[in-house]
């Protein structure tokens, strides 16, 4: 029987990359986005690839919402097997002095708060079925802060700190936890980042070849099918000119 793999924030970058991979290896995919009709069309593109997909909609901030929405998957979807924590996002770039609140808060209520809501729904079925995988997308910024990183950089160490903690609480059962740490990622990150600056985010991957949102997909579809005795616990993966969250050498 196939698996079902659950992937949040699928409708772009990494996320999307991960249910494209996860169904070509003959996964079941729930993806989860905000808007209806791009999760219409994405069912329309997976289903070229997969027969066995189906949405959820809702914000990973509302944990009501996410309750709801587990509730509803039926059949082939009611067992998810890996659960992909990918939702998230970055903004601003300012000194922690001089950020928005409402930025902030954005930030932790969905990187954090958000991936908590996800966890703490789908986990407890895994630990009684003694089977599982959590996959969540932390960060490079989430091992050290860079200029302007400040929140952003906090809340991915603190996705480091939630991943290492509940590998300690699913340690007595087979329920496998990954935390992915990529660096710079060409997708809508940065122009969110910049509240739809495009020529904003378009600098930040000047002169640098950056990694790909499939990039990031092999490494989590090698997590999800490693043996099951073994727990690829955490991957740094950078850019071949990038060696940590600051240093990044461009060509001119
Ligand atoms: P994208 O902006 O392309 O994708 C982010 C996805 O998350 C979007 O589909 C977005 O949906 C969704 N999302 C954001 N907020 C919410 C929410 N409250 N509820 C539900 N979905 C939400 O960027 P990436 O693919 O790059 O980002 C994916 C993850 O990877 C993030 O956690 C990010 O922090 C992390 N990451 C990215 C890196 C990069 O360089 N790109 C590097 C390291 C980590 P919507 O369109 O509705 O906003
Ligand atoms: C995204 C990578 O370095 O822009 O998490 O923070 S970085």
């Amino acid at each position: 029987m196939s698996k079902t793999v659950l992937v949040t924030g699928a409708l772009s970058g990494i996320g999307k990359a991960c249910a494209f991979k996860f169904a070509q290896g003959g996964y079941n995919v729930v993806v989860t986005g905000r808007r209806q009709r791009d999760l219409d069309a994405l069912l329309d593109e997976l289903k070229s690839v997969s027969a066995a997909c189906t949405s959820l909609c809702f914000d990973v901030r509302d944990a009501a919402a996410c309750r709801s929405a587990l509730e509803s998957l039926n059949g082939e979807f009611s067992v998810i097997d890996v659960l992909i924590n990918n939702a998230g996002l970055a903004l601003g770039l300012e000194p922690e002095y001089a950020g928005s609140l409402e930025d902030w808060e954005i930030m932790i209520d969905t990187n954090i708060k958000g991936l908590l809501n996800m966890t703490r729904l789908v986990v407890p079925q895994m630990v009684e079925r003694n089977s599982g995988h959590v996959i969540n997308v932390g960060s490079v910024a989430g091992d050290a802060a860079y200029a302007g990183g400040n929140v952003y950089c906090a809340t991915k160490a603190a996705v480091k700190a939630l991943s290492d903690g509940l590998r300690i609480d699913v340690a007595d059962s087979a329920v496998r936890v990954t935390n992915l740490k990529p660096g710079l990622v060409q997708t809508n990150f940065s122009k969110v980042r910049f509240h739809g600056d495009d020529s904003k985010a378009a600098t930040v991957y000047q002169g640098i070849k950056p990694l790909t949102g499939e990039d990031i997909a092999e490494v989590a579809y090698f997590a999800a099918q490693a043996p099951a005795h073994v727990q690829i616990a955490e991957v740094l993966i950078l850019a071949t000119h990038q060696a940590s969250g600051s240093v990044i050498k461009r060509q001119s």
